[in-house]
């Protein structure tokens, strides 16, 4: 469970700060901001938490942020949806706070008319889903929360099926509290490729797949490969989606929109893959949160670039290695990282192949993404 503390560095960590503050500079505005921080903001937070549950008034009800405008939020309640405003303290921590609100969350509201109310709180959260905004991963985006599960949705063909993205998606949704569960969309593309992939393209592809598979088969992470266009497997996805908040991420063009189309009916637009690039066209430009059956909700999300680490250090990204825990005691040094260290038990088993090589690479590529020390 994210503490409140936690949840407190998040919602500073919203706060942009400038790109070309030196280290130092950055470190005295940091700390500056803290104890600012602490004194006012942290304290009414700390407040307005621990009235987690207000009675709710006569005329309140309790309902679910469904999507979110500039001056607007819609929100569920009882099956009836209500276009609400933000009550007046809270319109103005709102200017403080950029994710004050996000997709997901659990509010009370005053309901104004059978349509309409105005938020006056918003409950605690249980789970975060971030991401980066750009590369220095200093500006951070909340893109929804409340979350159980998240859909990493990869694809086959086009766009190429790209394995080491997978644990960036699985450690984001780790550290954020939610269960990871691993779609391989666009199977039928194997068979059937487009025009402009060729033969060879299409063996490559099969190959990155069958080693994923066997890379990633003795975690405990769920894989489903399927397919909208020929509706493989569409059934076991929907039965994961049952009575749970699950959320699609991914890149774009991987087919998160279809796949949300074709469990529910519903009619979200969808984009077409540019033939030059096989890239999506980042057709979804916001979260939404579409509610199931039986208090049972899901959310597409927009294609996402970079798919934000933050706050990482090697020993929280050695977490979603378990494949490496059974051999890393046997390491010479303790604290190895498992990179340079000399007599190191992991760089061993992968060339004795007890370790799977994608694991390394992928645990590489993650550990060479992680923040400076100063981010940790
Ligand atoms: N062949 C094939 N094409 C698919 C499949 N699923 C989706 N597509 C196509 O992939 C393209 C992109 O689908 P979208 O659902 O818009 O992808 P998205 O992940 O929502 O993309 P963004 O909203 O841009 O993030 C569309 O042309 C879909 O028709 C599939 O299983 N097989
Ligand atoms: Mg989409
Ligand atoms: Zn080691």
């Amino acid at each position: 469970m994210a503490k409140i503390d936690e949840y407190l560095d998040y919602e500073e960590a919203f706060h942009p700060r400038g790109k070309r503050e030196s280290r130092k500079e950055r470190g005295e505005t940091r700390a500056k901001d803290r104890s600012k921080y602490k004194k006012s903001d942290q304290d009414q937070r700390k407040e307005h938490l621990k009235n987690e549950k207000p009675p709710l008034g006569a005329n309140y009800l309790r309902g679910r942020v469904l999507t979110i405008s500039s001056d607007m939020v819609t929100v569920s309640s009882g099956h009836k949806t209500y276009l609400c405003s933000l009550k007046g303290s809270l319109k103005k921590e709102k200017t403080k706070h950029k994710n004050l609100l996000t997709v997901g969350d659990w509010v009370h509201f005053e309901k104004k008319s059978t349509d309409s109310g105005a938020i006056s709180h918003v409950e605690k959260r249980s789970s975060f889903l971030i991401r980066a905004e750009n590369l220095s991963r200093r500006k951070q985006q909340l893109i929804a929360a409340n979350i159980d599960q998240v859909f990493i949705v990869m694809s086959l063909v086009a766009p190429k099926f790209k394995p080491l993205l997978v644990d960036r998606y699985i450690l984001s949704a780790t550290k954020g509290n939610m269960t990871p569960i691993v779609l391989i969309n666009k199977v039928d593309l194997l068979d059937d490729p487009p025009e402009n992939i060729t033969p060879e393209e299409v063996a490559a592809e099969k190959i990155s797949l069958e080693e994923f598979l066997d890379a990633y088969k003795s975690l405990n992470i769920p894989i489903v490969p399927l397919s909208v266009s020929t509706g493989e497997n569409l059934d076991q996805l929907k039965a994961l989606m049952e009575n749970k908040t699950s959320v699609f991420s991914g890149q774009s063009g991987v087919g998160k929109s279809s796949l949300i189309n074709a469990i529910l009916g519903s009619a979200l637009p969808i984009g077409p893959i540019v033939l030059k690039t096989n890239k999506g066209s980042h057709t979804t430009t916001a979260a939404e949160l579409i509610p199931l059956e039986n208090d049972a909700f899901c959310i597409d999300t927009p294609g996402i670039k970079s798919f934000g680490l933050w706050e990482n250090d090697t020993l929280s990204i050695l977490e979603i290695f378990p494949d490496f825990a059974a051999l890393a005691p046997q390491c010479k040094f303790p604290n190895c990282t498992h990179i340079h260290e000399p007599d190191c038990a992991i760089k061993k088993g992968v060339e004795e192949k007890t370790i799977h090589p994608l694991r390394y690479a992928s645990y590489t590529t993650l550990l060479e993404d992680t923040p400076p020390k100063e981010w940790e």
